[in-house]
């Protein structure tokens, strides 16, 4: 075999800007938030802090300014530009969030003014999701997203701290290099994009394998720390990474599980969802969005410990709208799921909201059987508690129920076996072929 790298596998060594992006050391940071008319989200800030948290870097301090409309040059008034430097300088803060998207020029210009990395909060979450991708696909997602995002903010943003030879309005001696690195990032950019079209013919494969079996898929879904993988875990006795941190989880995972009465279900811890999720990385929600546009049930899971449990809520609805049931097609069935009940959270307020969910500790176990009974109704409806007189000559069948845990045997008669079960319509009617009688119905 030749050791030759394949051409899609080579890294922007020179990507200045990428490796800006990615690599967070001993930075400190301000965090800064416009507060704008139609923002009815007052924990943006705490959210933000929590991400930058997420991506490794503390926050010294937070500062907001309420306008009616973003400045177009600054993001922020001039003046509270001034006292950004001023309090950068004073707490020593290396690097300045803003919580939104700057346009290239808005990043430019604060970067020019201020003196110091300006980052917003669309390119913190792309650089967690790039600190913790796990797989290949995950991390290919991610670099595209970054490099998609990078291609119109090559200029300016992000030199001024490196370059001082350019001045304002001067074709400095950079443009050539700018030409061939966007000219390199285009080139990586076609090179990803071809890599993920094998990557999602081979998931296609999988996923139709998986809707062909008779086992029923249900997906968790939520916002990102509601509890997912905590679920998961506690359903079907696995070990997925649980995380007091955001998009812990970032790609999608298949556990079997049960539900009890004998009956299985494939469940599907997903990527969690956010506010104001950046544009750039929602093909790197695609695994999550297919799996939970074909499943047959979707649990939405709700953290009662947040500070604002409802907007998170109509943020995961708004997401599910708009990249997940596009089209007419049938949508699956959405059980809400309160979860983090033993924190005594606001539960009782939320219940007015939430009239059908189920209210669960997924970390305790408290309310997961009744949450299993709730998902048997809503995905076997027509199953019915029965008790049956099998003929002893039907006793294979008796066999075949009790091994998969679908019945228990109650005892014997000289007719037959008597057995309790929870059966389906078909499997009622075909013990009944078999010679079996009817006892008790629920
Ligand atoms: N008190 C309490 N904490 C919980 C419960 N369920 C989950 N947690 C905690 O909430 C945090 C997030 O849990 P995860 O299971 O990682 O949440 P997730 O939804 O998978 O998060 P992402 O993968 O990051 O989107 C962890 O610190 C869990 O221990 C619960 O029922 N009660
Ligand atoms: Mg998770």
């Amino acid at each position: 075999m030749s050791a030759r790298p394949e051409r899609d596998e080579q890294p922007l060594v020179e990507d200045r800007l990428g490796e800006r992006a990615r690599v967070y050391g001993s930075e400190r940071a301000i965090l800064v938030s416009l507060v704008l008319p139609q923002n009815r989200n007052a924990d943006s800030l705490r959210e933000l802090e929590s991400l930058a948290d997420t991506a490794g870097i503390p926050t010294l301090a937070c500062m907001t300014q309420s306008r009616l409309r973003p400045d177009p040059r600054y993001f922020v008034g001039k003046g509270k530009v001034e006292e950004i430097k001023a309090a950068a300088s004073e707490v020593g803060a290396d690097v300045i969030i803003f919580d939104g998207e700057l346009t290239p020029g808005q990043g430019r210009n604060l970067e020019e003014t201020i003196g110091a990395k300006v980052i917003d909060r669309t390119q913190l979450i792309m650089d967690i999701f790039a600190q913790r991708a796990a797989t290949k696909e995950a991390m290919l997602q991610v670099e595209l997203a970054q490099l998609r995002y990078l291609l119109p903010r090559l200029r300016g943003w992000g030199e001024a701290l490196s370059s001082f030879g350019a001045g304002i309005g001067t074709r400095g001696p950079g443009e050539t290099k700018l030409e061939s690195d966007r000219q390199k990032i285009r080139h990586r950019i076609h090179a990803i994009e071809t890599r993920l079209k094998k990557v999602e013919s081979e998931r296609a494969l999988q996923r139709k394998r998986r809707t062909q079996g008779s086992t029923p898929q249900v997906a968790l879904v939520g916002y990102t720390n509601s509890g997912k993988s905590t679920l998961l875990n506690a359903l079907c006795g696995t070990t997925a990474l649980v995380e007091d941190k955001l998009f812990a989880t970032l790609s999608t995972a298949v556990r079997r599980g049960s539900l009890g009465e004998g009956r299985l279900a494939l469940f599907i811890d997903t990527v969690g969802f956010i506010r104001a999720l950046p544009h750039h990385l929602i093909p790197a929600f695609a695994a999550t969005l297919e799996a939970v546009r074909e499943a047959d049930l979707i649990l939405h899971l709700v953290d009662l410990g947040s500070p604002a449990p409802e907007d998170e809520y109509r943020a995961v609805l708004e997401t599910l709208e708009q990249e997940v049931f596009i089209d007419e097609g049938p949508r699956p069935p959405i059980l809400d799921v309160l979860n983090k009940i033993d924190l005594g959270g606001p539960a009782e307020n939320l219940a007015e909201s939430f009239s059908a969910a189920a209210a669960i500790s997924a970390k305790e176990g408290l309310g997961v059987e009744s949450l299993l009974s709730r998902i048997r109704a809503i995905l076997y409806p027509n199953d019915a508690l029965v008790v049956l007189s099998v003929p002893y000559a039907a006793s294979a069948l008796v066999h075949q129920l009790t091994g998969e845990g679908r019945a228990t045997v109650k005892g014997y008669t000289g007719d037959g076996v008597e057995i309790q079960a929870t059966l389906s319509p078909e499997e009622l009617e075909r013990l009944k072929r078999a010679g079996a009688r009817v006892s008790l119905s629920a």
